[in-house]
């Protein structure tokens, strides 16, 4: 039996590469100044996608022309970068890399919060500039010590993070489309109330529509003066342009993002403001968790090849049975 052929439309991870080259035919288009007469040539036996963010979008268009397509294999918990709607709509599976990367998030959102309130990329920038010997980094206006975070999007991630924030000492609200069970913190329905009720927000909400710009002037002006934002979900969720105007009016104290709406764009008015700490998303940037996500990816694209259920089918596909199987 011929092998099942793949469409790889983007860079992945060499142990991703080497798992598939083994057991899968893959095509790969990033390879391509001109992507075209290959996909042209292929797309009619293609029968599975391995993706992830920060490479093509997996759209309707593309969807549209893999008519033997039955999943989707995504790496990375975040899927915006696939129409998984318009996938339900044809019977295709997507997958995507939950729980493998929940902890390593939730440490760099802790990195990142503290970074953001106590300046420690500021103070380090001070003394690598030769500046200490003429006198102490001032002190810093924020501190922890004194905050309330409000949690915007509390799924495995964002308990991850209240956890840590729980052995801080640091109370923590949150704001969800729906309560949680499993959890005890205060739950806001609204977000603007519970940014009036809080100093700090974290953000680790996904893209898409129904989030976009969910963050923005209003949100700003509820937490004042000493609001601080950390965004380690998807850029997309914060109204860029409404940040950059309060962290210059100095409307709120500070910004800690992890990521942005255009990646790897990062608007220079943010980088040259002193009162925000950028890092180039690397929330769940470690080797070792990055492998584990690879493998997640490899375990589902084998499961389905096998005939048995994906270990991670996304909300919107769940698993009933493979299209041709
Ligand atoms: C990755 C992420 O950086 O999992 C996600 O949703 O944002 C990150 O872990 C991204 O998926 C890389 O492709």
């Amino acid at each position: 039996m011929s092998r099942p052929e793949i469409l790889m439309p983007g860079r992945m991870l060499k142990s991703v590469n080497d798992a598939l080259d083994q057991r899968f035919t893959v095509h790969r288009l990033y390879e391509l100044a001109d992507r075209e007469p290959l996909l042209a040539e292929v797309a009619p036996r293609i029968r599975a996608i391995a993706c992830g963010g920060g490479g093509p979008i997996i759209d309707k268009a593309l969807i549209d022309r893999l008519p033997a397509l039955e999943i989707v294999a995504n790496f990375g918990v975040g899927y915006d970068n696939v129409d998984a709607k318009y996938a339900a709509t044809k019977g295709i599976i997507v997958t995507n890399t939950p729980d493998v990367l929940t902890e390593e998030v939730a440490d760099t959102a802790l990195g990142l919060l503290l970074n953001t309130v106590r300046e420690f990329p500021q103070a380090e920038r001070y003394l690598r500039a030769g500046k200490w010997p003429r006198g102490p980094y001032p002190l810093t206006t924020g501190t922890l010590r004194d905050r309330t975070v409000g949690i915007v999007g509390l799924g495995r991630i964002g308990k991850a993070i209240a956890r840590r924030l729980q052995a801080f000492d640091v109370p923590v609200v949150y704001h969800n489309r729906s309560p949680q069970p499993d959890v005890s913190y205060r739950y806001y329905p609204d977000l603007i109330t519970m940014a009036k009720e809080v100093d700090t927000i974290v953000s680790v909400l996904p893209g898409g529509a129904a989030t976009d710009k969910l963050i923005g002037r209003a949100v700003f002006d509820a937490l004042g003066p000493r609001g601080i934002v950390v965004n380690i979900g998807r850029g997309t969720v914060v109204d860029e342009a409404a940040l950059i105007e309060a962290l210059t009016e100095k409307r709120i104290l500070g910004a800690g993002l992890d990521v942005f709406e255009k990646e790897p764009q990062v608007p220079e008015a943010l980088i040259a403001l002193e009162n925000c700490v950028l890092l180039p998303h690397v929330g769940s940037a470690s080797l070792y968790t990055r492998d584990a996500m690879g493998q997640r990816v490899i375990d589902n694209l084998t499961a389905w090849d096998e005939g048995k259920p994906p270990l991670s089918p996304v909300g919107e596909t769940p698993f009933t049975g493979w299209k041709t199987k």
